[in-house]
């Protein structure tokens, strides 16, 4: 704290010192084999996409080879992409989710 020979009643005039977090925005990138369904799927579970919403952002992916997903602090961002990576493993599936910090 500033100010030490005060008894205790010192006017603390210290600057919070606050950053906004760094950015990150999940990725999913193309394949030749992930099922669409799937991707659709993946979309919709694990972020919170409509129906709608998903099946268009799948069709980008399809199309241009890659797609944001959304955009989360570096811990967020993280967990879902190894979320995705590990369930798209567990059924056998070689979809790619990858982060990239926001510019
Ligand atoms: N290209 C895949 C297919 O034709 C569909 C697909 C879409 C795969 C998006 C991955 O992230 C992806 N079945």
């Amino acid at each position: 704290s500033a100010g030490e020979s005060d008894g205790g009643l010192a006017v603390v005039t210290a600057k919070p010192k606050l950053k906004r977090p760094s950015m990150y925005k999940v990725v999913l990138l193309n394949d030749d084999y992930t099922p669409m369904d799937f991707v659709v799927h993946i979309l919709e579970t694990f972020f919170s996409m409509t129906r709608e919403k998903a099946t268009h952002v799948m069709l980008t992916v399809h199309v241009h080879g890659k797609a944001v997903c959304g955009i989360y602090t570096r811990d967020i961002a993280e967990t879902k992409a190894a979320q995705v990576n590990q369930y798209s493993r567990e059924n056998q599936h070689p979809l790619l989710c990858e982060i990239e910090a926001v510019d």
